[in-house]
């Protein structure tokens, strides 16, 4: 996969699909598929080529394809297209019995304008002496199956919340609406009933849900400047959407569903570019509460599944989301008409300074230090009150960090006076936030130099105290190799330090052992779920930390293609029952960490950022610390080779 090995394609197979792209798809399906005014499109992404058609050792690109899922809001029927960017024609069409897909931006705005102008909302607002509809936001959610009232089967069905603005800037969910949820036929647009009408018999409480600086009751408090130079410019290059920094080399990919994809990522080992991954994304996102109350026991989201992070990504702003010389990369993405919509600055690109990468003082001569650079790849999602800050890090000894931030608004709700909520955390004055976790599925599809690999569960264990080790001090390695998808389930375990090493079944490093990148896990907890759940049914892959299968180019969402009022998870539990081989192939990781939100006061009214991450770390990929050939810091006393021992 050297880049200079690769065919001089105009566009790289890879590059994600352009505005014209979209607007091409979107026509081939109206000309030939009759998708008229009444349907709506879904999504559109480019269908990937297969891993073998990547290396083409003829210089042939091959064929640019787009899928797209649509569906006739008239009788609700879906479809999957496959569409030929290069014939202009629909080459698949396959109907989706009984699949409901995802939830769209435009139903979700589509939605909230017609509830603020329902007169039904209207009257049951007014009981509660709300009359300015303009204060009003309504959140809709998607169903499970099993909670679809059994009149409403067939339908495709939302739920919604209803939020009180308090104040014309005011915080749009500071003030929940209790016991007031709309229930909507989406394809119709239309409100069937309104659900639950109790309000406590009471007032909304008085809570101070603000943070802008103008509504809070404080004053600011002082900081002083600080600011980012590189005087001298990044010392990344990208070029179209392929990255090279500090021997990492990778492509950028982004899509409505997974939002960033990071593509054959390699890195330049002494002048051979040996890959780590052909593949890493965010594959699924599952948050449960953990309320059984009439407010909450509908919700659970599949942000990604339901809703798309890629559609959910927001601009990022320099000086407020990244810090210092940024490169940004504009992604495009589509509304349900199928007209591209563009995000400016969806990706940031920039280099930051991360303290010191590794030091020793000589007694004699001094200190040598060298500074820790990382390149960081982030985007940023807003899911309605929530946002999730997704950042995968590289460092120059060859690690990769996964981090997730969480911030933005927790959902409250009020309770009747006297009484103390028994499955969330007091935030404000009769205000709760229920307790719920965020499930990330990162899916890792791993090439440790080649795509031949094998996952060992690498686990510690003391030795027992014997004649070759009287004191009882000896610690061993436990490698065991994971050979079929069942055994490919793993749990996280603390007693063991349990982690995942994938080595390559290819030529071993010089000290004769295998070349290998360590999965070092972060952010695991477990499910906490009674086996007859509704989620666990809907989300299999939240009982195990880890998940590994035989690479298939079709297996991507680990909840089912259309998690959207599903009943059971069709994904990876279906795939995995076949038990197949795991071992000495090509693997995918599917790695499960996220948040256990044991809701704080301190999360009100805005949220800090609750953070969690996993690292991939070379384990025998090189020889030695990789970062020996770091070059000492510009005029600093942190190396007596340069500027005389021991000063500073
Ligand atoms: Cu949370």
């Amino acid at each position: 996969m050297s880049t200079s090995d690769q065919p001089a394609w105009p566009r790289h197979p890879l590059d994600p699909l352009t505005a014209e792209e979209f607007r091409q798809v979107t026509g081939v399906l109206r000309r030939d598929r009759e998708v008229g005014p009444r349907w709506r499109i879904a999504s559109i992404e480019l269908r990937e080529p297969a891993k073998d058609a990547l290396v083409s050792g003829t210089g042939q690109a091959p064929p640019r394809e787009a899928l797209a899922v649509c569906w006739n809001r008239d009788d609700g029927h879906a479809y999957r297209a496959v569409v030929s960017l290069d014939s202009g024609a629909v080459t698949a069409w396959e109907p989706l019995p009984g699949q409901q897909p995802n939830i769209t931006q435009d139903e979700w705005h589509e939605c909230d304008e017609m509830l603020r102008g329902d007169p039904a909302l209207a009257a049951a607002l007014a009981r509660r002496g709300i009359t300015d509809s303009s204060r009003i936001l309504t959140d809709l959610w998607a169903f499970a199956a099993d909670l679809v009232p059994p009149r409403y089967r067939g339908l495709r069905l939302g739920w919604a919340d209803v939020w009180y603005r308090g104040s014309e800037e005011g915080n749009p969910y500071a003030h929940h609406l209790s016991g007031l949820h709309p229930i909507v036929d989406l394809n119709r647009m239309a409100l069937l009933e309104i659900d639950g009408s109790s309000s406590h018999g009471d007032a909304l409480p008085e809570v101070m849900g603000e943070y802008l600086p103008k509504l809070i009751p404080m004053p600011l408090r002082e900081v002083a400047p600080l600011e980012i130079s590189q005087p001298e410019g990044v010392s990344f290059r990208l070029d179209g959407h392929l990255l090279r920094w500090q021997n990492w080399e990778l492509r950028l990919g982004f899509n409505y569903r997974e939002g960033l994809v990071l593509h054959t990522v390699g890195f330049n080992d002494a002048g051979r570019l040996r890959p780590v991954a052909h593949r890493l994304s965010f594959a699924e996102m599952v948050v449960p509460y953990r309320d059984p109350t009439e407010d909450h026991f509908r919700r659970t989201a599949f942000d990604i599944g339901e809703w798309g992070l890629g559609f959910m990504t927001t601009s990022l702003e320099r000086g407020c989301d990244c810090l210092g010389e940024i490169t940004y990369l504009d992604a495009v993405v589509h509304d349900s008409a199928g007209e591209p919509q563009l995000i400016p600055h969806a990706i940031c690109i920039h280099e930051e300074d991360n303290g010191v990468l590794w030091k020793h003082v000589d007694h004699e001569f001094g200190p040598e230090v060298r500074r820790a650079r990382r390149l960081v790849l982030s985007f940023h999602v807003t899911v309605a009150n929530y946002e999730y800050l997704v950042y995968w890090r590289f460092y120059q000894d060859g690690n990769i960090e996964c981090e997730v931030r969480a911030t933005g608004i927790m959902v409250t709700s009020n309770f009747p006076p006297g009484e103390q909520p028994p499955y969330g955390t007091l935030v404000d004055n009769r205000t709760y936030a229920p307790f719920h976790q965020h499930f990330i599925v990162a899916r890792l599809d791993l090439d440790v130099d080649g795509r031949a690999n094998t996952v060992y569960a690498v686990e510690s264990e003391p030795a027992a105290a014997g004649p070759g080790d009287p004191h009882g001090l000896g610690l061993r390695l436990r490698q065991t190799p994971l050979r079929t998808e069942a055994e490919g389930q793993q749990d996280y375990d603390w007693a063991t330090q349990r982690s995942w090493k994938v080595v390559s079944t290819g030529t071993p490093n010089s000290l004769g052992t295998p070349a290998g990148y360590k999965l070092v896990p972060g952010g695991s907890f477990p499910a906490l779920l009674d086996p007859s759940s509704a989620v666990l049914r809907r989300a299999r892959v939240i009982e195990h930390a880890l998940w590994v299968t035989p690479y298939h180019p079709d297996e991507r969402w680990p909840c089912g293609d259309f998690p959207t009022q599903s009943a059971a998870d069709s994904g990876l539990p279906v795939w995995t029952a076949q038990n197949r081989s795991i071992a000495g192939t090509d693997v995918v990781l599917w790695y499960v960490f996220g948040i256990h939100h044991i809701t704080r006061p301190e999360d009100w009214p805005i949220m800090p950022v609750d953070t969690v991450s996993f690292w991939l770390k070379p384990f025998g990929f090189f020889d030695r610390n990789p970062a020996l050939d770091l070059p000492p810091d510009g005029n600093s006393g942190c190396h007596p080779g340069g500027d005389g021992a021991g000063s500073g």
